[in-house]
């Protein structure tokens, strides 16, 4: 009897991650450029830097990515969370973008793993809104029972799906043999529907906010994006715009500084529209498109501790942060170690810790720049929704994992 080879979470977040990264590249050709360009950076800056796999191997990097996903209700939220527990993920953070201004209409999570050695297995994180129906400044009594009555009658993922991750989360693994089948599966369940879309409905939610309408005015999700990281993202920056792919204006985020990166620096771009059906009022189909899909790119820099963390959002109030940098953070590890403002492996200043998680802002900046129109909010209404990330635990009835003590506990561990 030949032995039954198994594989762990982390063997079949690799996969889950790399199967979605080809579906992508796939239906995305802009993205495929952007992984050979970031490829390249991260090669040319190792070639040319002796310390460049101080955050991370370039093994680690090369692989590293993060999607988004959107969903539209508490109980699809939880269904993505038993999903991804099959790979390890767990729900860190709550980012609520309702109060970036203008506001996006979604409170999220990131799912990713948490443990320093399964970040370096493979760091793979999904950042997962979902959309704020139950908040009446965007949503009117009519309006999010219709939302909601829509939401409910659809599946995004099959049961069978589920019970198998679930099995699995509890197992912390399966048997090989059937890994290729539930990977195929889940990525599966994030690529972009070709059935044709309700024409009246999608443009009365896109009167609402684009973000509803690409949420709720279709009966499945899909990956909007998958981000690869590079080491260096103002070159990556200016060799995409040599490609001839229009960025944003921007990198979100820190600006470049001489100083250590620190959290992340993300820009973007808009991906093509993309040819879709539509079902009219009067049931015809018509062919028409949409944008949905996106491009991003990021580097990652050290954690900041609550106390670097409010500097952060201090110096970035101001109109021209990168001028007054100085002022607000010294420029080196040593400093920043010794002064509590960035995480490090044993307070060792050469093991800094990565910042594995999000920024609101520059997250509701990447939602923005990729949408046509910013969302209609009622500003008179108060907010009864309740969305936190108490809130959030009880929906999905897990833990939602504080990314300060995660950081903390690694800070606590001895440097290597
Ligand atoms: C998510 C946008 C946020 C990031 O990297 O900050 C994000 C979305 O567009 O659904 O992915
Ligand atoms: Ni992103």
């Amino acid at each position: 009897m030949s032995p039954v080879t198994r594989l762990a979470t982390w063997q079949l977040r690799a996969r889950f991650a790399a199967g979605l990264s080809a579906m992508y590249a796939a239906e995305v050709p802009a993205y495929t450029t952007l992984v050979t360009v970031s490829t390249q950076v991260n090669a040319d800056y190792a070639a040319r830097h002796g310390d460049a796999e101080r955050l991370g191997s370039l093994r680690r990097v090369t692989a590293e990515r993060h999607g988004a996903i959107r969903v539209g209700t508490p109980a699809e939220l939880a269904a993505v969370a038993d999903l991804f527990a099959a790979f390890g993920m767990e729900p860190v953070g709550c980012y609520d973008l309702r109060s970036a201004r203008p506001p996006i209409p979604v409170v999220s999570t990131a799912f990713r793993p948490i443990g320093a050695d399964e970040l370096a297995r493979n760091p793979f994180r999904v950042f997962t809104s979902m959309l704020a129906t139950g908040d009446s400044r965007f949503f009117e009594a009519g309006l999010r029972h219709r939302v909601q009555t829509f939401l409910a009658r659809r599946q995004l993922f099959d049961p069978a799906l589920l019970a198998r991750a679930r099995v699995i989360a509890a197992d912390g693994g399966c048997d090989a043999a059937a890994a290729d089948a539930f990977v195929a599966g889940a990525v599966a369940a994030f690529t972009l529907s070709r059935e044709p879309i309700d024409k009246c409905w999608y443009e009365e939610l896109s009167r609402v906010s684009a973000v509803a309408a690409d949420i709720a005015g279709v009966g499945s999700t899909h990956v909007n994006h998958l981000t690869p990281r590079v080491l260096d993202i103002d070159e990556l920056y200016r060799r995409m715009t040599g490609c001839g792919i229009t960025m944003i204006d921007t990198i979100q985020g820190p600006p470049r500084t001489d100083g250590p990166p620190l959290l992340l620096r993300q820009t973007s771009f808009r991906a093509l529209a993309e040819p879709r059906l539509f079902r009219g009022n009067d049931g015809r189909i018509v062919e028409g498109s949409l944008r949905v899909r996106f491009g991003e790119v990021e580097a990652r820099g050290v954690a900041l501790t609550p106390r670097g963390r409010e500097r952060y959002d201090t110096v970035m109030a101001h109109a021209d942060p990168a001028a007054v940098w100085g002022d607000y953070f010294p420029s080196t590890d040593a400093e920043l170690a010794a002064q509590g403002l960035a995480y490090y492996r044993g307070g060792d200043p050469s093991a800094p810790i990565v910042y594995e998680d999000f920024l609101p802002a520059s997250a509701a900046g990447i939602f923005r720049s990729n949408l046509d129109r910013d969302s209609r909010a009622g500003e008179d209404a108060g907010d009864a929704s309740g969305y936190d990330a108490e809130w959030m635990a009880g929906a999905i009835g897990r833990d939602i994992h504080d990314p300060y003590a995660l950081y903390e506990a690694q800070a606590k561990e001895a440097a290597a």
